[in-house]
């Protein structure tokens, strides 16, 4: 009589089967062809030739591959050593299937990847994926020489929506250039394409104005708990844009007015309209502060302002704030709003503002960003503009896990990683129709985080899930699936030193 026999294991080593991969954010169609690439020191890349920005994926590609393999790997040009080179090829491609400046299709065979897109940025977020294909570690078996073997397959993928953001207070507590890089780096590599700095509010004002200068040398000297502040120069904000663009995310610049403003009119008394002495204030109400409305004199020093920093930020948007103006008349607030929105546009931006700008007139083209008020979301819609959604129930990233957080506020309850995950952002504001819906943002309010690693506590992993809300199709969205594929982000988040909270609901093994 035969013994019994355990159950046979399934066994894919080396590995070859593309559907088992751990990519996030889930891709639109992926199809294993059971073989694989093996990436090695005789791997080249080559790019569309002549374009600039495809070259610049290509290098960005084999610096990352340094970085996990420690492989060096040219960039349009042969490898002297190994001339029979197996070729990783960006190409440029106006192929119809290519439906998003952001679409791309991985060809992964045996001895050749094609990635194509249309543009540079949808190559960019190819790469990402392909960054997530190469294996840990490498197999030493094989060939005399370390392979790193990437599944053979089929990729098609497309973003669902143009606008995945994350925001940054960077009033409440500063954060350096070097802190936000960091932020962006492992932002990129969940294929978020927009990060919106808030950067003014009534505990600071961190934005070099060359013609108000005293915004920064007194408005920009203060933060939440008395510490000294900080603020960016406008040299340290370009580095942080080309920095962004590099990885094809667009920085978005908010002021935040009529309220929010106690450090601004700190600065130059004259554009406070609360009719209180101003102090510099290091606590975090909010609702207490307005600029004087009524006054030309303040939407003259708007329209320095606006024009400086829109004429360093080269992305369409500029946001106004525009939440929580608890002391401005509703009157004047919306006389405010819609004067506003005609300097940014005289500056050449699309407006963003938080719900509350829908009480004006806005044009179509300016965006509300639903935070709050389902109906001012609703508001927006039928007057045929977009809407970013960042809910705080559900996307605000400063709210504690649970009552043990170490950091986060919990006005908005607590929001678990699960609970982060386990929405639907084209159906979550009921009667919302989906061609409305710009995009997702989870706004990081910085009241209770002042360095790099607090932030990353609260951001992590929460982010990554927003990422794939933001990207996969909502018939791929589950989180039982999803929390396997986050389980193994681990190694990468050791390798960034992210200091990610550990929640229970996933077996980090
Ligand atoms: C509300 S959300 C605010 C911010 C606070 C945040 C804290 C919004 C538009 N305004 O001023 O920092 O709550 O969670």
């Amino acid at each position: 009589m035969a013994a019994c026999q355990p159950p046979k294991k399934e066994i894919d080593y080396p590995p070859t089967d593309l559907s088992k991969n751990y990519l996030i954010p889930k891709p639109v169609k992926v199809i294993p062809t059971k073989t694989a690439f093996g990436l090695s020191k005789n791997t080249v890349i080559y790019t569309s030739q002549d374009d600039e920005q495809f070259k610049n994926v290509g290098a960005f590609l084999a610096n990352k591959i340094k970085t996990k393999t420690g492989l060096d790997i040219n960039v349009n040009s042969i490898n002297e050593n190994n001339p029979i080179a197996q070729i990783i090829y960006i190409n440029q491609s106006d192929s119809i299937n290519l439906k998003t400046p952001e679409s791309y299709q991985l060809y992964i065979k045996k001895d050749s990847i094609f990635l194509n897109a249309k543009t540079a940025a949808g190559a960019f977020r190819g790469i990402q994926t392909l960054r997530q294909l190469i294996p840990e570690a490498s197999n030493d078996t094989l060939t005399d020489h370390p392979l790193w073997l990437i599944p053979s397959g089929k990729i098609f993928d497309e973003p669902k929506f143009e606008y995945r953001g994350i925001m940054l207070d960077v009033a409440r507590h500063f954060f350096t250039i070097e802190e936000v890089k960091k932020f962006l780096d492992i932002l990129s590599y969940y294929k978020y394409n927009t990060l919106h700095l808030h950067l003014s509010d009534d505990q600071g004002w961190r934005i070099e104005i060359k013609s108000w200068p005293k915004l920064t040398q007194i408005g920009g000297q203060t933060e939440v708990g008395g510490g000294i502040g900080g603020f960016y120069t406008q040299e340290d904000y370009k580095e942080l844009v080309s920095y962004a663009a590099e990885r094809h995310i667009t920085i978005i610049p908010e002021i935040d007015m009529p309220g929010h403003t106690n450090a601004a009119s700190l600065s130059y008394s004259f554009l406070n309209g609360n009719g209180k002495i101003i102090k510099p204030y290091t606590g975090t109400r909010v609702g207490f502060s307005t600029f004087a409305t009524q006054k030309d004199t303040v939407y003259a020093f708007l329209d320095d302002v606006i024009g400086e920093i829109a004429s360093i930020s080269p992305g369409p948007y500029f946001h106004i704030g525009g939440d929580e103006s608890h002391v401005t008349k509703k009157k004047d607030y919306i006389n405010f709003v819609e004067k506003v929105e005609k300097i940014v546009q005289k500056h050449g931006k699309r407006m963003i503002g938080w719900d509350e700008i829908v009480e004006g007139n806005i044009d179509s083209t300016s965006i509300a960003q639903h935070w709050n008020t389902t109906a001012n979301a609703l508001k927006a819609s039928e007057n045929n503009s977009k809407v970013i959604l960042s809910p705080a129930i559900k996307a605000y990233l400063d709210m504690k896990y649970d009552s043990l957080s170490k950091h986060g506020l919990d006005w908005a309850g607590f929001i678990p990683v699960d609970v982060a995950y386990k929405w639907n952002p084209e159906t979550y504001v009921e009667g919302l129709p989906k061609e409305s819906i710009l995009g997702i943002e989870a706004p990081l309010w910085s009241e209770t985080i002042s360095n790099i690693g607090e932030l990353e506590y609260l951001a992590f992993p929460r982010a990554i899930g927003y990422a794939e809300l933001g990207w996969s199709s909502s018939k791929n969205l589950d989180w039982e699936d999803y929390k396997k594929r986050l389980a193994n982000q681990v190694p990468f988040l050791q390798r960034m030193s992210v200091k990610y909270y550990p929640t229970k609901s996933v077996d980090w093994e």
